[in-house]
């Protein structure tokens, strides 16, 4: 590429980088495990470790300024949301969207806002209020639930009243949120529930975002669709609608896997992002969608999985930025099929990562963050301080 085009790219990346931000979920840095066990890591435990952590992966990206807050693992009952907020400030980031929990206690065994007892559907609403109490207390602006809700057995639930009983427990929620806040609906086909689910689909998440409100949007997250699903063309569909709230980034080969983003399909991550960008061209405004990395890491250290993770997103983001728009809009019309894709395998196929890593330069961080990472003693540090109690629960693989 000639130095012209190269410090053309340089710009474009530079412009795409520096619009985008992505949240880190607390539970990325918490010990977890798959129902067969646990690996043990120097893993967060309290809301201080997992602030800490997630402030490193800031620090040495420069992207990821918020932490998803999961109501009952990370602020339960007795919290002061001042003192989160105060210990989110030392270590450089802010609460982002607040995930309520209606699938853990032992009442939600056939559900929350969809279950056929009225008590536990008035629980789960409490729940949901309060969580956008703590959202407002906090400065949050999204409100992020997502239902377990489902059967596993044909014919036990009544697939319609439960709709229903979703569909009125969301307009509350809705209802109760702030003038800038939003509430974000995601679904899932199937898991822990493996019959049908409640909010199986993104149609059906549409349906009962509009139903809720003007402020609710739909959530995509990338593990929770069928095998051969077109993710992309959902993306185009609910920006088209306007309703494409936020993302939550991981990898599948088999459903929702949580692996790394990009590990098994990067191209499916460029093309999402392409259409997103294929829009904000198209409009000449900014898609307001939260991108947020939802993936519990079992295997590679937590950390690290969390700045590689987000590596990855930059570089496929500043992929999809190269996307020549204009070009590929007259390809489509003029129905030039081979041009109009190797439009988009042409900025796939580009080594972005020279233009990434001077994008961190002119920002003043590392341009390699892993390696900075691992250079800084951190790792170190906290596999020090943590050891102790890992001795109890079994050590350190
Ligand atoms: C469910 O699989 C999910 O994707 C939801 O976003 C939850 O909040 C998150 O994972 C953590 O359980
Ligand atoms: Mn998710």
């Amino acid at each position: 590429m000639s130095e012209e085009t190269n410090s053309a790219m340089e710009a474009r990346v530079r412009e795409a980088l520096d619009g985008f931000r992505i949240e880190l979920p607390s539970w990325g840095f918490a010990d977890t495990g798959t129902r067969f066990g646990k690996f043990l890591q120097p893993a967060a435990q309290t809301l201080e470790e997992k602030l800490a952590d997630a402030g490193q992966v800031n620090q040495f990206t420069g992207a990821c300024p918020t932490v998803a807050l999961h109501v009952l693992w990370d602020v339960p009952a007795g919290t002061r949301c001042a003192d989160v907020l105060k210990l989110a400030s030392r270590y450089g980031v802010r609460p982002g969207s607040i995930s309520p929990n209606v699938f853990q206690d032992q009442m939600y065994k056939f559900g929350s806002l969809s279950n056929e007892q009225e008590s536990v559907r008035r629980h789960a609403l409490e729940h949901i209020l309060d969580s956008v109490r703590i959202a407002k207390e906090l400065g949050s602006r999204d409100v992020t639930p997502w239902f377990a809700d489902g059967s596993n057995f044909p014919g036990t639930a009544n697939i319609r009243a439960r709709k229903r009983w979703m569909s009125e427990g969301l307009k509350r929620a809705h209802d109760a949120l702030g003038p800038e806040q939003r509430l974000l609906i995601e679904y899932k086909p199937f898991e822990p529930a493996f019959y049908h689910t409640d909010i199986a689909d993104w149609g059906m998440a549409l349906e009962l975002a509009r139903e809720a409100g003007p402020k609710s949007r739909v959530l995509v997250d990338t593990g929770h669709h069928y095998q051969a699903q077109n993710i992309e063309q959902i993306v185009a569909w609910l920006l088209d609608e306007g309703m494409l709230g936020g993302f939550h980034f991981n990898d599948r080969r088999y459903a929702d896997d949580d692996l790394t983003l990009g590990s098994i399909d990067p191209y499916q991550v460029f093309r999402i992002f392409a259409e997103i960008r294929y829009y904000e061209w198209e409009t000449g405004h900014p898609a307001d969608i939260a991108y947020m990395v939802d993936q519990s890491h079992n295997l590679k250290g937590k950390i690290e999985e969390m700045i590689q993770t987000v590596m990855t997103a930059q570089e496929i983001y500043a992929k999809a930025a190269l996307i020549d728009f204009l070009a590929l809009a007259k390809a489509q019309q003029e129905q030039r099929l081979i041009d109009a894709e190797n439009i988009y395998k042409d900025a796939f196929s580009t080594d972005v990562r020279p233009a990434v890593r001077a994008w961190r330069r002119s920002k003043g961080l590392a341009e390699d963050p892993l390696a900075a990472f691992r250079g800084s003693g951190y790792l170190e540090r906290i596999t020090r301080e943590r050891a102790g109690r890992a001795i109890a629960a079994g050590s350190y693989a």
